[in-house]
């Protein structure tokens, strides 16, 4: 179900503008507006969940078509030389955006994954 506050369901619901890159039925993908890589995207699936762990519990099918679509279409972004997916989920992870989101990032090399 949409969240009437939520800026990703408005983006699904065409009520903000977002550079579309692919979508399915369940799953939409548009360019990350800060992009921290050469390519970067988000997937997410048309329902809100809050986060990747609320997600999975509540529909492990979407979860693997949120999966798969970033899988295709790091194919068709030519990223073969290699990708990262990534799901932040909660407060020390950076979250921002509390409508699950898948990035892609690629297009360079992309160095260590975090820093402590
Ligand atoms: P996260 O920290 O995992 O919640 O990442 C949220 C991402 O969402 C961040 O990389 C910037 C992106 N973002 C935030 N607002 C918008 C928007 O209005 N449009 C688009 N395309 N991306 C957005």
């Amino acid at each position: 179900m949409a969240m009437t506050d939520c800026l990703f369901c408005k983006i699904v619901a065409g009520e903000l503008p977002a550079t579309k890159v692919a979508e399915t039925d369940a799953t939409l993908a548009f360019r990350d507006i800060n992009p921290q890589a050469p390519t970067h995207i988000l997937v997410i699936p048309k329902a809100h969940y809050v986060n990747a762990a609320e997600m999975v519990l509540a529909d492990p099918d979407l979860t693997t078509r949120v999966m798969e679509e970033a899988v295709k279409i790091a194919d068709s972004e030519e990223l073969s030389q290699g990708y990262r997916l990534l799901f932040n989920t909660g407060k020390d992870s950076g979250q921002e955006v509390f409508h699950v989101h898948l990035h892609i990032l690629g297009g360079k090399p992309l160095g260590p994954m975090v820093s402590v």
